[in-house]
Order: structure tokens, then sequence, then C-alpha cells
């Protein structure tokens, strides 16, 4: 099924890599982020029996990781092998691009990667952060992340359907905080 081990040793990097961060507006543990999305991804990926579990968990408990802390790409790699750090990887923006180019850089970069895994873990990912919007944020800034939202649901879709529905069911959900 998964590798126990494995998984625990991917908890604990996140949890400490992650421990003096909170969820933004939420004021929360950011481990609660990292594994709600490991839990939607889940719930979604037991609908295929064919799926790497071991990739998805672990990638989903890093998927943050490298973007937000100072753990490197290198480090994921020694520590858990290049497949889980390529997938991290394809996660992970770019902070060198424009900032419009950043997304559309990482989803073609899960494209390239042909892991469902990573294309579930993308969509969770966005169904835990439609949540209640930034009290600071206007209505252009609330579409503009429904729109995103709705993009990479179209680019990723086609790899699990339990996945798509879920995440188009949060996006139709998040269209009562601008309408
Ligand atoms: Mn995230």
């Amino acid at each position: 099924m998964w590798q126990s081990e494995l998984i625990l040793k991917a908890l604990t990097l996140a949890s400490e890599a992650h421990a003096n961060q909170t969820i933004q507006g939420l004021e929360r543990p950011y481990l609660e982020h990292v594994t709600g999305v490991v839990m939607e991804a889940l719930r979604a990926a037991l609908t295929d029996s064919s799926l790497d579990y071991d990739l998805l968990i672990c990638c989903g408990l890093l998927h943050d990781v490298v973007e937000d802390t100072s753990v490197s790409l290198e480090s994921i790699e020694e520590q858990f092998g290049r497949r889980i750090a390529m997938g991290v990887s394809a996660l992970t923006k770019n902070a060198a691009l424009p900032n419009e180019q950043q997304m559309p850089d990482s989803l073609s970069r899960i494209l390239a990667l042909k892991q469902p895994e990573i294309n579930i873990l993308k969509m969770a990912d966005r169904c835990n952060n439609l949540r209640q919007p930034l009290p600071q944020w206007n209505v252009q800034q609330i579409k503009s992340y429904y729109e995103e939202a709705v993009y990479i649901l179209e680019t990723l879709r086609g790899v699990n359907q339990a996945m798509e529905n879920r995440l188009a069911e949060r996006i139709e959900n998040y269209r009562c905080y601008w309408q």
C-alpha cells in the first residue's frame, strides 16, 4: 500500500521546515494546509489503485517545502530520491520568473512529468486554498484567484475524475465570495 517509514520521514521534514509558518489569514499551523492537501489527494487517489501512494503522499507533504522554506531540492533528492524530488520541483513555482509566468510554467512542468499523482496534488492544493479570501483582497483579486483555479483544472484534467469533480465543486462554491 504505502511505506509508513518513508511517509513519517516526509511528515517530520515538513513539520520542522514549516514550524514557524502559519496559513495566511488563518494564523493556524501551516502543516494544517499540507496535511489537508494530502487528505484531499488521497481521497481522490483511493479510487485508482494503479497510483503510487508513496509518491503521492510524500510529494503532498513536501509540496511547499522548497517554495516556502530553506530546504533545498538537492536535500529532498538525497533523502527521498529523484522521483519525489522531481514531483516537488514541478509543484514549486520558479520565483525567478515574472509573477504571471509562474503558474503556467509550473503547470507545464507538471504535464511534462506525466505522473498523474502530481496533477492530483496540484488540484488538491488549489482545493484546499479555495477558502475564504483574505479580508484585504478586492473583488478583482478574488475573481483572478477563481479564474486561475479554473485554468488549473482545465490544464490538468484527464487523470482522476474524483479529484476533478471535487475541484470543480470547490470552484463553484468559491463564486459566493464575489457574486
Ligand atoms: Mn500548497
